[in-house]
């Protein structure tokens, strides 16, 4: 099975600064423990991170017919970006929206996600565990 991991903006910045929001695990870090969840599950794991939006959008539309399921923390896109709500409708690869930290329990404007309404499962507040949670449920579901 061929799984997608795609980040948004700032991402590549996690551990560097606000450690009391995200956690202080590094971007390589995520790195290490995709790497180290496709070996364990015999998973094929890829993973894409931008911080521009259309660039985000290429990827969605890149993986049709060539991955089997995405993984996607789309960062402030979450709440704003309805182009990539757009392309993920538009590829209909099973999706699962994480983000590293409680967004319910955060500002007014992180309630919404767009990126979630194309997404059959979210998980949120999980830190970093929560990718690894994302991809056990599209093996479980898809594999
Ligand atoms: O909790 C999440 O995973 C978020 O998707 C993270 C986004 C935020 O805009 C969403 O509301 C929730 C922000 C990612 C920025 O990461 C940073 C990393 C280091 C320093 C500052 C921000």
């Amino acid at each position: 099975m061929k799984i997608l991991v795609i980040n948004g903006p700032n991402l590549n910045m996690l551990g560097i600064r606000e450690p009391g929001i995200y956690g202080s695990s590094t971007f390589a870090d995520l790195l290490a423990l995709l790497e180290q969840t496709g070996k364990e599950e015999n998973l094929e794991i890829q993973q894409y991170q931008s911080n521009h939006e259309g660039d985000l959008v290429d990827k969605i539309q890149w993986a049709y017919g060539k991955i089997d399921g995405i993984v996607i923390n789309p960062a402030a896109y979450t709440h704003t970006s309805v182009a990539i709500l757009d392309a993920l409708k538009a590829v209909r690869i099973p999706a699962v929206e994480v983000h590293i930290s409680d967004v319910d329990a955060r500002e007014a404007f992180r309630q919404i996600s767009y990126a979630g309404m194309a997404c059959e499962h979210t998980i949120k507040g999980h830190g970093l565990a929560g990718y690894r949670e994302a991809i056990l449920y599209l093996k479980a579901h898809y594999a």
